[in-house]
């Protein structure tokens, strides 16, 4: 069983598909890891390469094994979805760290629709 801290840095993005009729997009990232409560960045404003450097610790439970993430584009009524994606996090309890580009896509296709630059630590505690 995996009981620590998960460290979640969520950096900056690339080629993020532009879904604004004028202009580019306003994007930002809703994430949360399974039984934990959603996180959210702030949007950056008319750009197809934002930086966000959003971070958060998760206490660990044991039983988390995905990490959810969604790319939306703030609008004034209401955020349209770009895409979204899982992350196993097998790989970063086995190997602590992990500084990794994640595509996500919307439900369904396989058309990468943006990327996100992610860095997971797991601090482990026995
Ligand atoms: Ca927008």
């Amino acid at each position: 069983m995996v009981k620590g801290d998960l460290h979640v840095r969520v950096l900056e993005g690339r080629n993020v598909k532009d879904t604004d009729a004028i202009g580019q997009g306003d994007p930002f990232v809703e994430f949360w890891i399974d039984g934990h409560e959603k996180h959210k960045t702030e949007a950056r404003n008319n750009t197809s390469t934002p930086v966000w450097l959003y971070e958060t610790i998760f206490p660990l439970s044991g039983s988390e094994h995905h990490l959810h993430v969604r790319l939306l584009d703030k609008d004034l009524l209401s955020n349209d979805e770009i895409g979204e994606t899982e992350v196993d996090l097998k790989p970063v309890y086995q190997s602590y760290y992990q500084d990794t580009w994640i595509q996500v896509s919307q439900p369904g296709s396989k058309e990468a629709t943006g990327e996100i630059h992610l860095i997971l630590e797991y601090f482990p505690k026995h």
